[in-house]
């Protein structure tokens, strides 16, 4: 049963957005999960997570962060009440050296392969599944506009197949004022939209689409979009660090841009750093056991390398043949 609940909510910039269609864990079937995701190009499915799971993760995030002095003291690390003096955000040096201590967590890595996420993205994409292998933790200061992520379309980003699918997690409870995501109803039915050409983010004045929608997502509660659908995140308006985390999916039959898979930066991450510290082989490379259709292609990249108009791109593009 699909529930509409609710009427219009504040959004935290002070206008009225209408509420998430909402399903419950206990009413899913996968027909329903396929209607809404052609219709709607999202579903918020609530209390799929079991929260101590959820509780654990966040558990260990936050030790980290607490260690490397993000909140104030005189409160417990859970609260995250986090001390303005530290905040930073993507791309700033420090924010990214504390960030790859989150990412290097294997608690991390195994979240995106909780068995009711599996469960729930077998029934959307069919038996074939692929867990795209780089999970995003976000880590949101409040008050600062430029920690909030922009409407945009992941496939952008992403690549590959559009038919690739993001859960978005928060791991604690998300009202407004902590900034969850925001969706554009319908958006996945335009294809790629007008996006500025240098950070990916579309107007939401001219985003094509039904109605924003948005409200309160929960510890436990998973919302799951298209690769083509239209979102953004609302500002963090209090006084506490926002934690969430993304993970991708999609069949493993469709392509998949080798990217994912890899780390074309600079910054000398590999999969071997991240991993010096796990203490299980189960989920190292395991998407080297998948039959995975790459797209650049092992020859497409050869010949991008030698061809691409930009020096930055010719660099990269070797960095995944090197990994691939
Ligand atoms: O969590 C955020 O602030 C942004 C997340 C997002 O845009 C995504 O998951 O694609």
């Amino acid at each position: 049963m699909v529930r509409f609940i609710g009427t219009e909510t504040n959004s935290p910039e002070g206008d009225l957005m209408k509420p998430f269609h909402e399903i419950h864990s206990n009413d899913l079937n996968s027909g329903q999960l396929q209607r809404e995701l052609d219709s709607r190009g999202y579903v918020l499915i609530r209390k799929l997570l079991p929260a101590e799971d959820v509780e654990t993760l966040l558990r260990e995030i936050v030790q980290n962060l607490s260690a490397n002095d993000w909140f104030l003291p005189n409160h417990s690390p859970m609260e995250r009440v986090a001390d303005p003096n530290a905040a930073c955000g993507e791309p700033d040096p420090l924010f990214k050296l504390i960030y790859e201590q989150i990412f290097n967590l294997e608690a991390l890595h195994r979240f995106a392969h909780h068995p009711r996420l599996r469960e729930v993205m077998h029934s959307i994409v069919g038996s074939q599944l692929l867990v795209h292998p780089k999970p995003i933790a976000r880590l949101i200061f409040p008050n600062w506009d430029r920690f909030v992520v922009h409407a945009h379309q992941d496939h952008l980003a992403i690549g590959g197949d559009p038919e690739c699918f993001t859960a978005w997690i928060p791991l604690h409870d998300c009202p407004a004022e902590l900034g969850p995501l925001q969706i554009l109803d319908g958006s996945h039915r335009f294809g790629l939209q007008e996006a500025d050409p240098s950070t990916g983010e579309i107007s939401k004045d001219t985003a094509r689409g039904g109605d924003w929608v948005g409200g309160q997502i929960n510890a436990g509660d998973v919302l799951i979009f298209h690769g083509l659908t239209v979102h953004s995140a609302s500002p963090n308006t209090s006084e506490q660090l926002r934690v969430s985390v993304d993970c991708r999916f999609q069949d493993y039959t469709r392509t998949f841009n080798p990217a994912n898979a890899v780390f074309p930066g600079s910054n000398g991450k590999s999969w071997e750093t991240t991993y010096a510290n796990w203490r299980s082989e189960e989920l190292k490379y395991f998407w080297r056991q998948i039959p995975l259709t790459f797209k650049p292609s092992r020859e497409e990249l050869v010949e991008l390398i030698e061809t691409d108009d930009s020096q930055r791109m010719r660099t990269r593009y070797a960095r995944v043949l090197s990994q691939i």
